[in-house]
């Protein structure tokens, strides 16, 4: 199931508004469509390379919660894939549905999940930081990987251990040593890739997307701590439970989508 306007109706006030920006032609998410993707025999397996030193912090920040890398070294770094050249690890945060049936930004023939990881990546060849990065066309990288429920995540459950200390708005807590590659699934060498855009403020198109085949699973009792956050600080009144953090899908305008398997 997939209804635009009804979801968007849930959004976060603060997602409203750039949401009237009009966008340009390479703007995310999309739904993809397997028999409309093209292969491509040049796209060549994943290389990520994690240092699990250089995770930092986690941090609310309204719209999810960001763990955060240091980003000053290419100590954590994605190549190969569609890519040309070396990007660097800076954060990854979750999107996520108030319930099983949506959550996820894409979709693979309309197909919605309940969540979606998104790693951060900005071009470190290219740029030196990554406030340069995100208004170039080549400046971003951004791994999808769909979550679906099922079995507890081991890897994730270190994550869903320290969320409580940043249930509210503007929340930070110190959070070391977390490879993100645990939250890959087994097989990162089917994909599909496309140029889009960021899913949030500043709706840059700078984003070259990898969106996982395989899904990763998490229990249910691990989405409902996700699902227990907020998107409101300590000092509102009224609290909003973070959930339905999600943009509207985007018009493909005549992008393709290429697939690295058949
Ligand atoms: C950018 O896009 C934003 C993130 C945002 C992701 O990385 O960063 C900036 O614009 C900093 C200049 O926002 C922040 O880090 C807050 C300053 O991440 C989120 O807001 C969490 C959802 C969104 O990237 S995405 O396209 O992969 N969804
Ligand atoms: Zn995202």
């Amino acid at each position: 199931m997939h209804e635009t306007a009804y979801c968007s109706l849930k959004l976060h006030p603060i997602w409203q508004e750039p949401l009237a920006i009009p966008g340009g032609d390479r703007q995310s998410p999309i739904d993809i469509m397997v028999r409309k993707s093209v292969f491509d025999s040049q796209l060549r397996p994943l290389k990520t390379q994690y240092d699990p030193r250089s995770c930092q912090q986690i941090w609310n920040n309204g719209y999810s919660f960001l763990v955060e890398y240091d980003d000053t070294n290419d100590k954590s770094t994605l190549k190969g894939g569609p890519l040309q050249d070396q990007f660097r690890l800076c954060q990854f945060h979750f999107h996520w549905g108030e319930n099983n049936a949506w959550g996820s930004e894409h979709s693979i023939d309309r197909r919605l999940y309940p969540a979606e990881l998104h790693i951060v990546h900005w071009n470190s060849d290219k740029y030196s930081l990554f406030e340069e990065a995100v208004v170039e066309e080549n400046g971003l990288a951004v791994i999808g990987v769909f979550l679906k429920v099922g079995k507890r995540h081991e890897g994730l459950q270190k994550l869903v251990d320290a969320l409580p200390a940043v249930r509210h708005k503007d929340s930070v807590v110190e959070f070391n040593k977390f490879d993100p590659a645990c939250l890959l699934p087994k097989n990162i060498d089917d994909y599909w890739t496309y140029a889009g855009s960021l899913t949030t403020p500043p709706l840059t198109e700078a984003v070259t997307w990898i969106i996982m085949k395989q899904h990763i699973e998490v229990s249910h009792e691990q989405l409902a701590v996700f699902r227990s956050m907020l998107f409101t600080s300590a000092e509102e009144q009224v609290q909003r439970s973070m959930v339905n953090n999600f943009r509207v899908q985007q018009a493909l305008k005549g992008r393709s989508v290429r697939s690295s398997f058949t």
